[in-house]
């Protein structure tokens, strides 16, 4: 690529894209750590695309209807960092730029959601980006139908790399914007055939071209340098009546002596070559600095949105006050009032009719009540509709024809489906929950994580969440999931041994903003153990007492989910041998965490032994045995040794050893 013909064809153009390049490039080599050569490959995009399409405001930037931009190449961080720099973000000072990757910088090494206003999801494991911005995508189809083309109009733009459409995630999130025709979702591809090991054509030989039209994409293919090319294709793919990939032909590096080569990809440091790199560009100012007129060029981009926001203020203003009212409610993420009356009215119902239901079954009841009083619910399943129980009566399907339908049918794709929930949840205005078997956790799981950290309330409903699934065997039957799930920061999860339980954890998971919840639910019928109401949510405080030891309390029983009924028997023999015995049902051990200590205390106080059951390995539980109150505790754990097997589910409890006689036997060997 000559750099000459590059400066002197559009040499405006030219020089606001190379303020981006001198950004990170000074920024990475200030770090001495980061990933300088994407951001130099993709500054003409970025420059074109922010200049003469985004739909944004740099003083507002979560004003609801701007357009949204993911950089799902999220280690090109600089890119963002610097576009939002020069735009006039407040949030990104020169001082953010020059403390790029330095602890309490909002310049953190990855895009982080919860750092920058404007960043709208946390990118750096690839392919996560691209798969949000799907959700991002349908969330707009969903709420334009719901409010109007007067509040709701935008927009998703992404950029993704090689590596991003590498990812196995990239072809479950492409399939389903093509099946939905997301025609409002407009990714570049950085065509710059670098990764960090070499070529691109070390590992793939894949036609992006034909991969994407065959998934029912709209497709162009650009010289990702020609700002002209580029804007004519972003007005084109606004046309395309489809999702829409612009393959741009980039040059990673461009200009520097690592151009074309995957040393182009990481930190460039080596004083000499940046300078030749600057001289290369014809960019004569110091380390950090714009020259005056490119940055006021910018300025004034980043207050071009200004207008439509005031004008889309103006239209919100002149709708109804309960239109308004609504519109402020879900896109701030609050529950209806009328969610706690409805829970507590289905828990009344429940408790006096004790039914015997699976806990997934337990969950649709829930849904049946909420969904209808909870507009903004979006439901889904990775193909196990009538497993895992999620569709109600009044939700509709989302489709081409019906953007209304709050139903998705994601297929047989839970990581694409976990990464598009995120994004309807990151978008705003809509709360996601998405089924699949407990066991299937692991398919979902970096989105899962990404959900903890990024702090949406994305709701995992996991069924089938034990060995009491049966026949299906071992590698259907979590054993290890609800320990990794709990291992995970900022996510609640929630057990629940009954319909009255499940009930609760619907409201408790519907009422998070900042946290994601993982309900994981029983294929097998359960008693109803909650048979006195309560109107109070007992799983709020994550355990509580469910039965109390008549007589002198000498054992503790702890259980979660269908493990619950067995403690209850395993007390009323105990209570038969005149051994106190109390149990305490632990639907959320987070929310248990979280309680003060002498509420903790209460539940589990010293001096009993303690024995907890629960059909899945014993990793976690040992500090509820043991260490949560001291030496004096003495503890026993009934629960899987290892992996499951294919067996009837009675079977494989009386295999393993999970009843209520090893319950009574565990105990008895303590005392
Ligand atoms: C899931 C995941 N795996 C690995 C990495 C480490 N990684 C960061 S960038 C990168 C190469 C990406 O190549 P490409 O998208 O083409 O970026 P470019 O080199 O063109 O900037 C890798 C492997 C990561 N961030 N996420
Ligand atoms: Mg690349």
């Amino acid at each position: 690529m000559d750099i000459q013909e590059l400066r002197t064809r559009n040499p405006d153009h030219w020089m606001r894209a190379t303020a981006i390049r001198a950004l990170a490039l000074d920024a990475v080599a200030n770090a001495n750590s980061g990933h300088t050569g994407m951001p130099i490959g993709m500054a003409d995009v970025a420059t074109v695309l922010f200049g003469k399409h985004l739909k944004f405001d740099a003083k507002n930037p979560q004003w609801h209807d701007r357009d949204r931009f993911i950089l799902s190449a999220g280690h090109g961080s600089m890119l963002i960092y610097s576009l939002l720099y020069l735009c006039g973000d407040p949030e990104v000072t020169l001082d953010e730029i020059k403390n790029f990757r330095q602890l309490g910088a909002k310049t953190a090494g990855h895009p982080e959601n919860f750092l920058l206003k404007a960043v709208e999801t946390t990118t750096g494991p690839l392919g996560q980006g691209i798969s949000n911005s799907v959700g991002f995508a349908m969330a707009e189809e969903m709420l334009r139908a719901r409010f109007g083309k007067k509040l709701v109009d935008h927009h998703t733009y992404v950029i993704a790399g090689d590596g991003c459409l590498m990812e196995g995630v990239s072809q479950e999130a492409i399939a389903i914007a093509g099946r939905h025709e997301l025609s409002k979702l407009i990714v570049f591809w950085d065509n710059n055939d670098i990764t960090i090991d070499g070529k691109v054509s070390l590992s793939d030989k894949t036609d992006q071209i034909t991969r994407f039209k065959s998934a029912g994409w709209h497709v162009q293919e650009i010289d990702g340098h020609d700002a002209e090319a580029i804007d004519a294709a972003i007005t084109a793919a606004k046309k395309a009546g489809k999702p829409s990939m612009i393959a741009c032909k980039t040059h990673i590096a461009l200009g520097h002596a690592a151009q074309d080569t995957s040393k182009g990809h990481g930190a460039l440091t080596n004083a000499e070559q940046n300078t030749a790199a600057k001289d290369a560009w014809g960019w004569t100012t110091g380390p950090f600095e714009v020259p005056a007129d490119v940055k006021s060029w910018w300025e004034e981009i980043g207050t071009r949105g200004a207008a439509d926001r005031s004008e889309w203020e103006a239209r919100l203003a002149g709708m109804s006050e309960s239109r308004q009212k609504e519109f402020a409610r879900v896109m701030n993420g609050e529950a209806p009032k009328k969610l706690s009356a409805t829970v507590k009215a289905l828990k009344k119902q429940i408790s006096e009719t004790a039914p015997k239901v699976a806990t997934r079954k337990a969950s649709e009841m829930a849904l049946e009540v909420i969904n209808p009083i909870m507009p903004e619910t979006i439901g889904g399943s990775a193909d196990l509709t009538g497993s895992n129980n999620t569709l109600t009566g009044d939700m509709g399907v989302f489709d081409v024809g019906s953007r209304k339908g709050r139903y998705v049918y994601w297929g047989i794709r839970e990581h694409g489906m976990a990464a598009a929930m995120n994004g309807i949840a990151l978008h705003g205005g809509l709360r996601p929950y998405g089924g699949t078997f407990m066991a299937f956790t692991d398919y979902a799981r970096p989105s899962m994580r990404l959900a903890a950290l990024m702090k949406v309330p994305t709701v995992f409903v996991m069924t089938h969440d034990s060995i009491g699934l049966g026949e299906d065997g071992p590698t259907h039957q979590p054993v290890e999931h609800l320990a990794i799930s709990r291992a995970t920061p900022n996510t609640l999860v929630f057990r629940p041994a009954d319909a009255v339980e499940t009930a609760e954890a619907w409201e408790i998971a519907l009422k998070q903003t900042d946290t994601p919840s993982v309900l994981s639910l029983t294929r097998q019928g359960l008693p109803t153990v909650r048979t006195e109401h309560k109107t109070a949510n007992l799983s709020e405080k994550g355990a509580y007492v469910l039965a109390e030891a008549a007589g002198k309390r000498q054992v503790i029983l702890m259980a979660t989910g269908s493990e619950v009924e067995l403690a209850l028997k395993a007390r009323e023999a105990l209570q038969a041998e005149g051994i106190g015995t109390r149990v305490v049902s632990m639907p959320c051990i987070e929310l248990f965490e979280q309680q003060d200590e002498a509420y903790r205390r209460k539940v589990l106080p010293a001096g009993p032994v303690r024995v907890a059951v629960e059909a899945a390995v014993q990793f976690g539980w040992d500090k509820w045995l043991f260490s949560e109150r001291g030496k004096r505790d003495k503890g026993a754990f009934v629960g899987m040794p290892g992996f499951g097997a294919s067996a009837p589910a009675e079977v494989l409890f009386e295999k393993f050893g999970i009843t209520s006689d090893a319950v009574v036997a565990a105990a008895k060997g303590l005392l």
